[in-house]
């Protein structure tokens, strides 16, 4: 399939242009490289070292023999995606070409509606391409698990059966987004289902999890061929970051109660679900929705999963509970279906202990670049508007959290109360350094 990917240079994008190619497609992609932008603007840069878009295209053609087709571009600007599309008659479009942060929407209105406006115009470009000159093609959008929030009931695959005053429908699930970024993917799903229906365009839209992962396969031999592994507070997502932290001995960062359930994946697994999406591609017509994550889990269980096989490579990293700059449910009901993938033949690579000792092996290459960075770790975006970094929660580590260490880990403390007392009795200097500098009060 001739396959164009919008936003190539980025995490997934990256990654996904040299899966698809491997498997026999032809890839063409556009990027503005705004994701390096932001990131700088966080203070940040990629753990792993990435390289220019010339030299990656070298690196991809020696690897992979072929050209990856590329444009330099704003896909907000529609002349260029009409452009694209008369050139490289895409037989399916995957949209990553949307700002992915949450704390980057909330930091002000001016952050707010430049995540909106951006992410919705692309996908308006995009579909009106299709619409006049590809309308055959398939659209495989990135949404995301975000957009349903955390409602306290069981999470459908985008539509669910409701029955009110007597009649029943099939109507899509109520969305609860939690941040202008979550509800910029909201208006776009719905755009999407209703240019399928007045256009007949295909379309699947993925509500994503949070992704995790250094690397896919056939990326380690060449350096122009990593893709990006971001760690600061806005485009590094949780594990990513707990794995960046533990490799320089900075405390794992839960947020608040530190029970916010998600659903998570990993990269490589990210790739081969968008791989099946393209390769099973919906009817004429039909929008769908896949819930795309392998399982769900407690962020503390998470960090407790990161120190646990931090510590077998003798990576001491401690948890440490941070000040909650989100407004968001610290400890809630989670259950969402995920079946669409699974029945499409999705199987996850690797246990998440597996891929995270993967990662950790890797990130212990890039310590220098996390460390001189560190200060992006500690998080200052405030969902209320506020900027100032946040110093360490008030409430430990649950004793919830000290048990499942107690289950999990051969190195666990003899008591709960004796966990509790050697967490909290660690090295806090990097958290109460950057909270002295910004909230005196909490010095
Ligand atoms: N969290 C911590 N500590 C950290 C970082 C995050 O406790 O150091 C918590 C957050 O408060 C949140 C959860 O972990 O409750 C997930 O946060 P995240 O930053 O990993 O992910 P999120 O902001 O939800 O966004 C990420 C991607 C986004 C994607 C989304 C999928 O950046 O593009 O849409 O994951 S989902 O979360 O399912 O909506």
């Amino acid at each position: 399939m001739r396959i164009f990917i919008a936003g190539v240079d980025g995490y997934l994008g990256w990654a996904l242009a040299q899966h698809l190619t491997a498997r026999g497609h032809e890839v063409a992609g556009a990027d503005l490289f705004l994701r390096r932008k932001w990131v700088e603007e966080m203070g940040s840069w990629s753990a792993t070292p990435i390289s220019g878009i010339e030299d990656r295209l070298e690196g991809f053609r020696k690897r992979y023999g072929k050209d990856l087709r590329f444009w330099h571009g704003d896909l907000r600007d529609y002349s260029l995606v009409e452009k694209i599309f008369k050139d490289f008659q895409p037989e399916a479009i995957v949209h990553l070409g949307e700002c992915p942060s949450a704390p980057y929407s909330m930091i002000d209105v001016h952050h707010s509606v430049f995540v909106q406006t951006n992410n919705l115009t692309t996908t308006f470009n995009l579909l009106y391409a299709m619409h006049e000159i590809r309308p055959q093609s398939h659209l495989v959008k990135l949404g995301t698990m975000g957009e349903y929030g955390t409602p306290d009931m069981d999470i459908p695959e985008g539509f669910f059966e409701v029955e009110f005053r007597g009649r029943r429908a099939r109507l899509p699930f109520p969305r609860l987004a939690n941040s202008w970024y979550h509800w910029s993917k909201v208006h776009g799903s719905n755009n999407i289902m209703f240019a399928c229906k007045i256009w007949n365009l295909r379309a699947s839209d993925i509500m994503q999890g949070v992704v995790f992962g250094t690397r896919i396969d056939g990326m380690e031999n060449d350096a122009r061929l990593l893709t990006r592994v971001d760690f600061d507070q806005a485009f590094g997502t949780a594990i990513n970051r707990f794995c960046c932290q533990a490799v320089i001995g900075h405390p794992l960062t839960p947020f608040g109660k530190g029970h916010q359930r998600r659903g998570f994946l990993p990269l490589r697994d990210s790739v081969q679900c968008l791989t099946l999406a393209l390769e099973n591609p919906a009817r004429p017509g039909e929008y769908r929705v896949f819930n795309q994550f392998e399982e769900v889990y407690d962020v503390t269980e998470l960090a407790l999963k990161v120190q646990k096989v931090a510590r077998n490579l003798g990576l001491d990293a401690e948890v440490q509970n941070l000040e909650n700059p989100r407004s968001e449910a610290e400890e809630h009901y989670y259950h969402a279906d995920h079946k669409h993938l699974f029945n499409l033949g999705y199987r996850p690579a690797h246990s998440v202990e597996t891929e995270v000792d993967i990662m950790l092996r890797d990130l212990l290459k890039c310590r220098e670049r996390i460390n001189a960075k560190r200060d992006a770790l500690i998080p200052d975006i405030h969902w209320n508007g506020r900027r100032a970094k946040v110093g360490i929660a008030e409430q430990p580590v649950e004793d919830h959290a000290i048990a499942a260490v107690a289950r999990d880990s051969e190195t666990v403390p003899a008591s709960a109360s004796a966990a509790r007392s050697s967490r909290f009795s660690q090295d806090r200097s990097d958290v109460q350094a950057a909270s002295k500098s910004a909230t005196p009060s909490l010095s």
